[in-house]
C-alpha cells in the first residue's frame, strides 16, 4: 500500500536530497517529484521550491488550488516531517522560502492593492505630469521580482521557427543595434476596474482606480532589428509564423502578433532604459519588451526568451486572464473562443479638480491666463487610445452629460512613429455654469469613443473598463 512507502523524514534529509532528486514539502508532507518535473505545465519554475515548501508558491499560482492538482501531488508522497522538527505542528518559518526576497523597496506614495506580489497604482496626486516619474509609476507584478545575479551574465535567447537559437548579452544588444527612444503609455487592462464594479457588478481582480496607467520614455533596441539579425528579415519570416512569444525569468509569458513585431512603424522595443535611467527592478531590469499601443500585459518584464511560433504564448496570461467576455458570460467561459486583448480601446479620466478663485494668488494667475472674471473649476486629466491612434477630442460635461464642452488638449513633445503617449487635457468653467457632476469622454482618430455606461461592456474579469467617468464637483486629489 502507499502508506508503507511513507517514511518519517528529517528536515535535513530534504536539503541533502535537493541535488539528486527533487523533494518538496506541502504542509508537513514530503513529496519526491523528480519524475514529474518535466511534465509540469508551468515549466522549470517549480525547481525554485526544490528542497523546501511549495506552499508559498501555490498561494501565488492559485491555479494549483484544485482537487486534481492535489491528486497528482499525492501520487508522489514519500514521507512526513518528523514531529521533532515541527513547531506548533508546522514546518518552522525559516524553512519556508520567501519567493519575494528580491523585491525592492517601493515609494510610499504608491497606492498598494497587494503587497506580495506587488500591485500598486499611481495616486492621482502624481498623475498630473506628462511623464510619470519612475518612482511612482504603477507596479503590476503577477509573481516576484526575480533575483538576476550579475547583469553581465544576463542573456536573451531568440528561437527561430526552425528551432535554431541565437543568444545576446545586454552588451551585444547595445553594440549591434541602433538605439531608439519612444514616448509610450502603459496601461493595465484592469485600469479603472473599480468603476465597472461600482457602476455595474462585482468583477474579479484587483480593484484599480484611475492609476494603473503611466507614461514614460523608453529606450532600447527594436525587436524587428534583433529578429532580422537572429535570422529572419522580418518581412520574410516563414508564413507559418503568426506570433512572437516572450518569456520572462520569473515564469511570466505573453505574445504579440508577428504583424506588430515586424511593423516598421510598430516601434516594439527591447527596452533597457525608462525615462533616461536604467530600468528599475520593478519595471523589468535589465530588459523588458515594450509594445506601445497594446495592453501592458504584453510588455513582458525581465524577458530572457523570444520565440517565433505559429501559436500564441501558452501562458495563462495569454490564453485566459487578458481576454474579455460578454456581459452575460459567467466565470467559466469558453476561454479559447475569446480573443486575447492586444490594442487598447479609447480611455480618459479626470485626475484633478480644483477651485480657481480670486482669493488664492496661484489661482489668480490662472484666471489671468484664461481671462476668467469669476471663480471657476479647473479640471485636468488624461486621454489615451490603443494602436497609436491619436486622441482628437476630449468632451467634458459639467451637468452630468446633458450638455458638452471641449477640453483643451495639451501639447507635449513625443518620440516614436505613432501616437503612443497619452494626451493630457485641461478644462476650466465658471462656478456659475458648473453643476454637481462632471463627465469625461475621449474620441480617437478613428472616431472610436467610450461607452456611456458600464453594464454593456461588463465582463466578469473587469478588463478594459472605459465607460464615461463621472466625478462629483469636489476637489481631487
Ligand atoms: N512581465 C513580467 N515578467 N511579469 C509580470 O507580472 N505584468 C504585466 C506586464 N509585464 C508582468 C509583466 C502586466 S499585466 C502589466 S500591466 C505590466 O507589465 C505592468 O508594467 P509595470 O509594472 O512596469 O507598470
Ligand atoms: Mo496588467
Amino acid at each position: 500500500s502507499m502508506l508503507s512507502r511513507v517514511q518519517n523524514l528529517r528536515l535535513v534529509d530534504l536539503y541533502r536530497h535537493g541535488s539528486e532528486s527533487i523533494w518538496v514539502t506541502k504542509g508537513t508532507n514530503v513529496y519526491d517529484i523528480t519524475e514529474w518535473v518535466p511534465s509540469h505545465p508551468g515549466g522549470e519554475v517549480i525547481l525554485r521550491a526544490a528542497g523546501g515548501s511549495i506552499d508559498p508558491y501555490w498561494k501565488i499560482f492559485s491555479i494549483h488550488q484544485k482537487q486534481d492538482v492535489y491528486d497528482i501531488l499525492e501520487q508522489y508522497l514519500i514521507g512526513t516531517i518528523d514531529p521533532k522538527d515541527l513547531v506548533d505542528g508546522q514546518v518552522p518559518s525559516e524553512h519556508v522560502p520567501n519567493p519575494f526576497a528580491s523585491d525592492p523597496e517601493r515609494d510610499p506614495r504608491l497606492r498598494v492593492h497587494s503587497e506580495r506580489p506587488c500591485n500598486a497604482e499611481t495616486p492621482v496626486s502624481e498623475l498630473g505630469t506628462f511623464i510619470t516619474p519612475n518612482d511612482v509609476f504603477y507596479v503590476r507584478n503577477h509573481l516576484w521580482v526575480p533575483d538576476l545575479g550579475k547583469p553581465e551574465d544576463y542573456s536573451l535567447t531568440v528561437e527561430l521557427y526552425d528551432g535554431t537559437e541565437k543568444k545576446y548579452t545586454l552588451q551585444d544588444l547595445r553594440d549591434k543595434f541602433h538605439e531608439h527612444t519612444i514616448t509610450a503609455t502603459l496601461q493595465c487592462s484592469g485600469n479603472r476596474r473599480s468603476h465597472m464594479t461600482a457602476n455595474a457588478r462585482m468583477t474579479n481582480g484587483l480593484q484599480w482606480e484611475v492609476g494603473a496607467i503611466g507614461n514614460a520614455e523608453w529606450t532600447g533596441v527594436r525587436l524587428r532589428d534583433v529578429l532580422a539579425d537572429a535570422g529572419h528579415a522580418v518581412d520574410d519570416v516563414p508564413k507559418e509564423v503568426k506570433h512572437v512569444q516572450f518569456s520572462a525569468v520569473e515564469a511570466y509569458g505573453a505574445s504579440i502578433p508577428i504583424a506588430k513585431a515586424a511593423d516598421r512603424f510598430g516601434d516594439v522595443l527591447l527596452a533597457y532604459k525608462m525615462n533616461g535611467e536604467a530600468l528599475p527592478p520593478d519595471h523589468g531590469f535589465p530588459l523588458r519588451v515594450l509594445v506601445p499601443g497594446n495592453v501592458a500585459a504584453r510588455s513582458v518584464k525581465w524577458v530572457n526568451k523570444i520565440t517565433l511560433s505559429d501559436e500564441e504564448s501558452p501562458s495563462q496570461w495569454q490564453r485566459r486572464d487578458y481576454k474579455c467576455f460578454g456581459p452575460n458570460e459567467g466565470p467559466n467561459p469558453n476561454w479559447d473562443a475569446a480573443r486575447s486583448i492586444q490594442e487598447m480601446p479609447v480611455q480618459s479620466a479626470i485626475t484633478s479638480l480644483r477651485q480657481v478663485s480670486s482669493h488664492s494668488p496661484q489661482a489668480r494667475k490662472w484666471m489671468h491666463v484664461y481671462g476668467l472674471e469669476e471663480d471657476s473649476v479647473l479640471l485636468e486629466g488624461y486621454s489615451f487610445s490603443g494602436g497609436g491612434r491619436e486622441i482628437v477630442r476630449v468632451d467634458i460635461s459639467a451637468d452630468d452629460g446633458r450638455s458638452w464642452h471641449q477640453a483643451e488638449l495639451l501639447e507635449a513633445e513625443t518620440k516614436g512613429s505613432k501616437a503612443w503617449a497619452w494626451r493630457r487635457w485641461r478644462f476650466i468653467i465658471p462656478n456659475s455654469q458648473a453643476g454637481k457632476v462632471f463627465v469625461v469622454k475621449a474620441v480617437d482618430e478613428a472616431y472610436n469613443t467610450q461607452p456611456d455606461s458600464y453594464e454593456p461592456h461588463f465582463n466578469f474579469r473587469g478588463n478594459l473598463t472605459s465607460g464615461w467617468q463621472r466625478v462629483e464637483n469636489k476637489p481631487i486629489p
